[in-house]
């Protein structure tokens, strides 16, 4: 899959040459990028925001600064297919004992053999699994899930010749409190009708299931999100597998899914073998958009520079705290920086207190937004100094320069003489310490990494 749009972007990736993305450049980029998504079957208003987004990137604030052309290029790229993808539930929820599973689809996605695959993911994480079938319908249906479910080492439940769905469904609920999981595979046509939605609905009334999984196949189109829409305004669907992505089929449909519908993936699935493993994973949306943009190594290599610069910036951090009296802008500038860097991953600001020993209970007294426009305005006024004024602040003490930089950063003049004062005692405590040679303690404790004010 997506193996055309892969071939489109290494041959932009080429092309690229220059030192910088211009934005006239990216503009000529984006009408391949935006051919070669639409090739891939992704949907149209998919495609225009996606544009519009990469678009502001390269001429904004998040234009990857330290990297070249080329990957910049695939940074902003792979970061925008990821936030298609990604979406904030993941996983199944395997609290409930037990836990059930309705799965439903159109007849042919791949309902039956996912079912198998499925079971077999969650039997080994040493879940006793149960499976059922309420394909009435269908000749032999429920015999291949019986056969499948022999195959991966599951029980199936019910008697294959009892007609009435309600029955056969009541017996396997009966059943499951014996188990961790009961997985129901439903009936499917070859397009939506009225009664078969009406059976699915009256089923999941009945099974109350904690997770409603819908069977996407990807060969299907684009139509299979219009099906999709009709699924989940009949059930409510929990997240979606998406099957068949071992075909050589323009997947870009699974493009929309959370942009168009709100829909997570929570597996993918790939050919007829059920007890193959491998063909049947949780979905990773880096995954995804990796084996989209084809560029795996680049990615890597972005990482490290990225890393590298990260422990430079550390260690030029703690070289200036250990062996300079005074602490600079400078070094200010890097702190602030890192916390920002550290308060975005760590839950923000309290999620941050709270794993700090003695911080917990002050998690409740601040204020996220307080603490990070503080920490928007210090590094607004930072930058707007000379590399020597920020190296020796006693040049601050001049009135014009004052005034420079406080209109250079749209703030006032008080604004930076708190800064001063914060500079000023962060200076005077760690000589303090230094002094009394307890540094090695404090670094530990603060790692490095704690916010002035602190
Ligand atoms: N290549 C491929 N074939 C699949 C995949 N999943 C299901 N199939 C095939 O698709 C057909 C329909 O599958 P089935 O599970 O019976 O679909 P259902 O009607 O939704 O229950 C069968 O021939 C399966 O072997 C897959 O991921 N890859
Ligand atoms: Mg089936």
């Amino acid at each position: 899959m997506f193996n055309l749009l892969s071939q489109k972007i290494a041959s932009l990736y080429e092309r690229i040459t220059t030192k910088r993305l211009s934005a006239s450049q990216i503009d000529t980029l984006l009408v391949d990028i935006e051919d070669g998504l639409l090739q891939a079957d992704v949907p149209f208003e998919v495609v225009q925001d996606f544009l519009s987004n990469i678009r502001a990137d390269v001429i904004g604030e998040a234009y990857p600064k330290h990297l070249n052309a080329q990957q910049a290029f695939v940074k902003i790229l792979n970061h925008r297919l990821i936030e298609l993808l990604k979406h904030d539930e993941q996983g199944l929820t395997l609290k409930h004992h037990p836990t059930k599973i309705l799965v439903a689809g159109l007849q042919g996605s791949g309902k039956t053999t996912t079912i198998a695959k499925l079971a077999l993911h969650c039997a080994k994480q040493k879940k006793s699994v149960l499976v059922v079938s309420l394909d009435v319908y269908r000749p032999a249906a429920r015999e291949q899930l019986a056969i499948l479910a022999k195959k991966v080492g599951v029980e199936y439940c019910g008697d294959l010749t009892q007609q009435d769905v309600l029955v056969i469904l009541d017996e396997a609920l009966k059943r499951s409190k014996f188990y961790d999981i009961l997985i129901i595979d439903t009936a499917g046509r070859t397009q939506i009708d009225a009664e078969m939605m009406t059976e699915l609905k009256t089923v999941a009334q009945h099974a109350q299931p904690h997770e409603t999984l819908y069977v996407l196949d990807s060969m299907a189109g684009q139509e299979s999100l219009n099906v999709a829409k009709k699924f989940n305004e009949t059930v409510t669907i929990s997240g979606v597998i998406v099957t068949k992505l071992d075909s050589d089929t323009r997947a870009g449909a699974i493009l929309g899914l959370k942009t168009l519908l709100n829909l997570p993936i929570k597996f993918i699935s790939m050919g007829e073998q059920v007890d193959i493993p491998a063909n049947f994973t949780v979905f990773y949306p880096e995954r995804i958009a990796q084996r989209i943009l084809g560029m795996g190594d680049i990615l890597s290599l972005i990482d490290q520079i990225e890393q590298s610069i990260d422990k430079a910036k550390a260690q030029k951090m703690q070289e200036s705290m250990m062996q300079k009296d005074a602490f600079n802008f400078e070094d200010m500038r890097l702190q602030l920086e890192q916390v920002s860097q550290m308060l975005s991953g760590a839950g923000g600001l309290k999620g941050m207190m709270q794993q700090i020993p003695g911080m917990g209970s002050l998690a409740g007294h601040v204020s996220e937004n307080d603490a990070n426009k503080a920490m928007k305005k210090s590094i607004a006024l930072i930058d707007s100094m000379t590399p020597k004024e920020r190296k020796y602040p006693y040049l601050l003490q001049e009135g014009a320069r004052k005034a420079r930089i406080s209109r250079g950063s749209g703030l006032t003049i008080a604004d930076l003489n708190h800064l001063i004062k914060q500079l000023k005692q962060t200076s005077e405590m760690l000589k303090l310490v230094k002094n009394k040679g307890k540094m090695a303690n404090m670094m530990n404790m603060l790692k490095g990494k704690m916010p002035f004010g602190f």
